[in-house]
């Protein structure tokens, strides 16, 4: 039988009224000499780009228009890399006015990398955050997680244990091992990899002047995770309330705080993050590294010998569980890591490499990082190289079409931000190991993504871009009477799951959207599901963010091809700099040379 229904569109044809175009863009801004790509839905004809004095200075025709199965949508990719000239830009398609927030700048990135690291300070448990660092979002001390009892789960436990600092998990105030794990090796791992670029980075964190700020803050937590690791090396799994407190401020949350339960894979992931940071202190803090150094050994023994004892959440318990039956890839992840630090053949691994994404319960990925950027060490380290080029391969392929990004509908759960970061920081390793600009792109363009370029037409990081959350799950934020979230935090994202929707008052409206997991996101204080914010999440924007600035300043870690970096615009140097210039470049910074002398960008002298 003939269909009697008309589409939508036929409709729409048929009464004159047409689909109004829409662009969506990163909202905090473009680079002005990088890869600029803006994705178009229900457009057609021509992109126009008009500046300030309404001049159009870039016409641009689109894509063909591929399918999204993230959201369902038709869309297009513009690529206007061709506009290089600083500015804010009128949008137009079809001469129809699309947006009028598109921001080309030199340091498109610079305020919101840093605001990405500096939340973690936001997050730091046992301190008061005081006006002069914290501004508006001061606050008094909560949690000095002092004498904290051992629940019975805590095999071996007794009495109590100082176990303050750390940061708070998330928009709760647990403080967990296996995800404190993640968190503290991707940002030590950004250090490792630009040392030079962070040494002398600074974002207004109280700090003695000892370490670089991203060493402070990293420290911080450090220093809780060893006060959670037995006297037999075990790892206490974490530390927290018996249920989740209300929405109130951390000095108000008095309930009793316990270390709960031991696991296998809270203390691998220990010993990993111990051992990248025996490597990364030891400049500052030599007895620092002897000491996280000699933890990392003990907690790989205690693994070694229990490596199937597994979190189960006690009855009487209902905070996060961060469960996981399988510690093989904490395991490979902690032996590869002991390995580079140590070179002891009790750490060897000979394990295939992974191609899984990098995830709180998913170590694996992490393991072929370390092999593939150190063929010194490793003998497989080209097959790791081939497993991490091959998944780049995927990721920049599906970037190149559809919504413009390397996720696919399947990439869509619990935290899917963290999912598409951390494609980005693997799309980077990529493009160290082979300088192969095709997923130094894909790798912009994931950032775009939670900037601003996705299907809500919105930046997923607090405080950045025209339209942002205004509503995450997080205590501080929904309790403190100030409007403005706490800045720099990257929520979950959209995910179908709807695990926060509920006819409970504390639960939410149901805001999945059928065959679209990429709209399926709710800016509300209910959505812990699709809006929370949590420190595993934010440390692969900020790892992504911020690698991309230090590659943009010239660094690039020791391990990258050589002539990743793309030699910048040649730009007046500092008058320190004498006789005839020259802009050089080898593995791993960009300087500039003149009479036999070395210098930074900056004009300093290098040794
Ligand atoms: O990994 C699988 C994936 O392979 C599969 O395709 C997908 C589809 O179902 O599921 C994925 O598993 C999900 C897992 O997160 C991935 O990490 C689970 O469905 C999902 O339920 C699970 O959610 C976790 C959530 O706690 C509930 O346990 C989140 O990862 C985890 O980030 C979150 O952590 C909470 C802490 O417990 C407490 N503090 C806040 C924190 C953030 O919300
Ligand atoms: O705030 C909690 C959040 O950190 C967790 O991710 C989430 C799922 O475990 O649970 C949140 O707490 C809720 C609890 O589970 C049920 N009562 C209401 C709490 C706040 O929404």
């Amino acid at each position: 039988m003939k269909s009697m229904f008309l589409t939508a569109s036929a409709i729409l044809a048929l009464t004159g009224v047409s689909f109004a175009a829409t662009a969506y863009i990163n909202q905090v801004g473009y680079r002005t000499g990088d890869f600029k790509e803006l994705t178009l839905f229900e457009g057609s004809g021509n992109v126009d780009f008009v500046d300030q004095s309404g001049q159009t200075v870039l016409s641009v025709t689109p894509s063909a228009a591929a399918n999204w199965n993230g959201s369902g949508q038709s869309v297009q990719l513009v690529d206007f890399s061709a506009l290089k000239t600083p500015g804010t830009y009128t949008v137009k398609v079809n001469g129809q006015e699309v947006r009028k927030d598109l921001k080309i700048t030199d340091d498109a990135y610079g305020d919101v990398s840093k605001a990405l690291l500096k939340w973690f300070y936001y997050q730091r448990a046992s301190m008061a955050l005081e006006e002069q660092y914290a501004g508006k979002w001061k606050r008094s001390a909560g949690h000095p997680d002092m004498g904290v009892a051992f629940h019975s789960s805590a095999t071996g436990g007794s009495g109590t244990v100082d176990s303050p600092k750390g940061w708070y998990d998330a928009g709760d105030y647990g403080k967990y091992i296996v995800n404190s794990g993640i968190s503290t090796y991707t940002l030590l791992s950004l250090y490792e990899h630009f040392p030079a670029y962070f040494d002398n980075l600074k974002w207004n964190i109280p700090a003695d002047g000892s370490l670089p700020d991203l060493l402070a803050e990293i420290k911080y937590n450090l220093d809780w995770m060893l006060t959670m690791q037995a006297a037999d090396g075990g790892v206490y799994h974490k530390l927290t309330t018996l249920e989740f407190c209300g929405t109130i401020m951390p000095n108000e949350d008095v309930d009793t705080r316990y270390i709960i339960g031991k696991s296998s894979t809270a203390t691998f992931d220990f010993a990993g993050v111990m051992a990248v940071a025996a490597r990364v202190y030891r400049k500052f803090d030599a007895s620092y590294a002897d000491k996280v150094l000699e933890a990392a050994k003990k907690a790989y023994e205690w693994g070694s010998a229990n490596s199937n004892v597994y979190y189960k959440q006690p009855s009487d318990v209902a905070t996060g569980t961060y469960s996981d039956n399988n510690s093989s890839d904490e395991k490979e992840f902690a032996s590869v890591e002991l390995y580079v630090t140590t070179k002891d053949a009790a750490y060897a691994s000979t394990k295939e490499p992974s191609g899984s994404i990098p995830g709180w319960a998913e170590m694996s990925g992490l393991a072929t990082y370390c092999k593939a950027t150190h063929p010194d060490v490793f003998g497989d380290a080209e097959a790791a190289k081939d497993t991490l080029l091959s998944v780049a391969d995927l990721y920049a392929s599906r970037a190149s079409t559809g919504f413009g990004v390397p996720m696919s509908k399947g990439d869509f759960y619990w935290g899917s931000n963290s999912v598409a970061a951390n494609m980005g920081v693997w799309l980077l390793y990529a493009y160290y190991l082979t300088g192969d600009k095709k997923y130094y792109q894909s790798a912009v363009k994931t950032l775009d993504y939670l900037l601003g370029k996705n299907p809500l037409d919105m930046s997923f990081v607090t405080g950045f871009g025209s339209k942002s959350p205004k509503h995450p799950h997080h205590r501080p934020s929904q309790a403190d009477g100030i409007s403005e979230p706490v800045p720099g935090m990257l929520v979950g994202g959209p995910q179908p799951g709807g695990e926060d929707i509920g006819s409970q008052e504390w639960q939410c409206r149901d805001y999945r959207v059928n065959n679209a997991p990429a709209k399926s996101y709710l800016d509300d204080e209910c959505s812990y599901a699709s809006n929370e914010v949590a420190i595993n999440w934010n440390s692969p924007a900020a790892y992504l963010a911020g690698a991309l600035q230090a590659i943009n300043a010239g660094h690039a870690p020791s391990f990258a091809v050589e002539g990743l970096i793309a030699l910048p615009k040649v730009r007046p140097v500092a008058r320190t700099v004498v006789g005839s210039p020259k802009v050089r470049f080898d593995t791993h910074r960009v300087y500039i040379e003149s009479n036999g002398v070395r210098y930074d960008l900056k004009g300093n002298k290098l040794k």
